[in-house]
């Protein structure tokens, strides 16, 4: 991901035509409106200030029937526009396709991350995709020594397909919202109630998700991207088995799943330093395995000293990666 987020100047889905059309409609009725109330305001109060009138006249003045009822009709009309082209625009947004003619895939939002689970393939797997944006390192210049990067974590859809989003979030997380600019999509992802949203992409490539909703800390780094491949190449990998995505390889170490669950964006471990929670480095030696197993599927239960409870989320991981999880923490490895 380079500075600039890939957005407004890319048109990437079926949305797109209508979407834009819809909203410089509205940026230029408006323009015309503000033109002929707001201008013709200040020319008028400049016109006909204090030292330009008589009182006595003021008493005789009266109205212009056709003037009034012009300037009545036409906002209406104008405002009618408005609500044609927003009707029909937010209904083909809020309108899902046939989830029979669709991929359906499960988005998950949380503090600050976005992960995807698509349905079961013909060997009955089930990809699961996510990770954390790796932030870019900057030197004491502000200057950018390594640009940050979302690896190989993205959501991958073919191109010219239905693609139904069902979002949620975990009941104890924030408001998320899944905005991609070049899609002209937006819709918000909530604790505990699943929303959908779905696309058509039209043009291969690759496309920045950013979180639109505020929801703490590490908002601004919350992103993920969206692939769009050729339809065989995405087929290819689909019904591929194995933690693979189409760029490469989801690791199974320790690090990687510290990575890929966000754990970093809370946690150092390198350092001592605390960022949303205590740091975690040579907490191998102040607890034991089923100490930290516990802090990371039930994190209420013990809450070290100076912390709150309820920020971090419970972690729901199978017994083999959470092994793996502690493992890591208390060993580096
Ligand atoms: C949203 C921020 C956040 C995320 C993400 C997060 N944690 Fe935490 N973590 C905290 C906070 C805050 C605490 C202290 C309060 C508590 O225990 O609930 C904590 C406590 C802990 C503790 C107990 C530390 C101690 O000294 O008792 C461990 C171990 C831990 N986290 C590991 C993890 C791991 C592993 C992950 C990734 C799977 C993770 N955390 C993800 C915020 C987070
Ligand atoms: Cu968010």
């Amino acid at each position: 991901m380079s500075n600039t987020l890939e957005g407004f100047s890319s048109s990437a889905s079926t949305f797109n035509a209508d979407m834009d059309f819809a909203f410089w409609m509205h940026i230029w009725v408006s323009v015309a409106l503000f033109l002929s109330v707001v201008v013709p305001m200040f020319y008028f109060a400049w016109k006909y200030r204090a030292d330009k009138v008589k009182n006595e006249e003021i008493g005789t003045l009266t109205h212009h029937t056709a003037l009034e009822i012009t300037w009545t009709v036409i906002p209406i009309i104008a405002v009618m526009f408005f609500f044609y082209y927003g009707n029909t625009t937010m209904k083909m947004f809020r309108t899902m396709p046939a989830e029979s003619q669709s991929i359906v895939i499960d988005v998950e939002g949380s503090k600050w991350k976005w992960k995807y689970e698509y349905p079961a393939n013909k060997a009955g797997h089930v990809h699961k995709i996510g990770g954390v944006y790796k932030k870019p390192t900057i030197d004491e210049n502000g200057k950018v020594v390594e640009a940050g990067s979302m690896g190989i974590s993205a959501l991958y859809v073919p191109v010219n397909t239905n693609i139904i989003l069902k979002m949620t979030a975990p009941v104890n997380d924030v408001i998320h919202s899944y905005y991609v600019p070049a899609f002209r999509m937006k819709e918000d992802v909530v604790p505990g109630r699943t929303t959908k949203q779905w696309f058509n992409a039209s043009k291969v490539g690759e496309y920045d998700v950013e979180c639109a909703e505020y929801c703490g800390t590490d908002h601004s780094y919350m992103y993920s991207k969206i692939v769009v491949m050729e339809k065989d190449a995405y087929e290819k990998w689909f019904e591929g088995a194995a933690e693979d995505t189409p760029k490469g390889n989801f690791a199974k170490d320790g690090k990687a799943l510290y990575a890929q669950n966000g754990c970093a964006s809370c946690h150092s471990i390198d350092s001592d330093a605390t960022l949303v929670g205590p740091s975690l480095k040579g907490i191998g030696s102040k607890y034991d395995s089923q100490y930290l197993s516990d802090a990371v599927t039930n994190p209420d239960k013990d809450v070290p000293e100076g912390f709150y409870p309820g920020i971090m989320p419970a972690f729901k991981l199978s017994p083999e990666d959470l092994a793996t999880l502690v493992k890591y923490m208390e060993t580096g490895k």
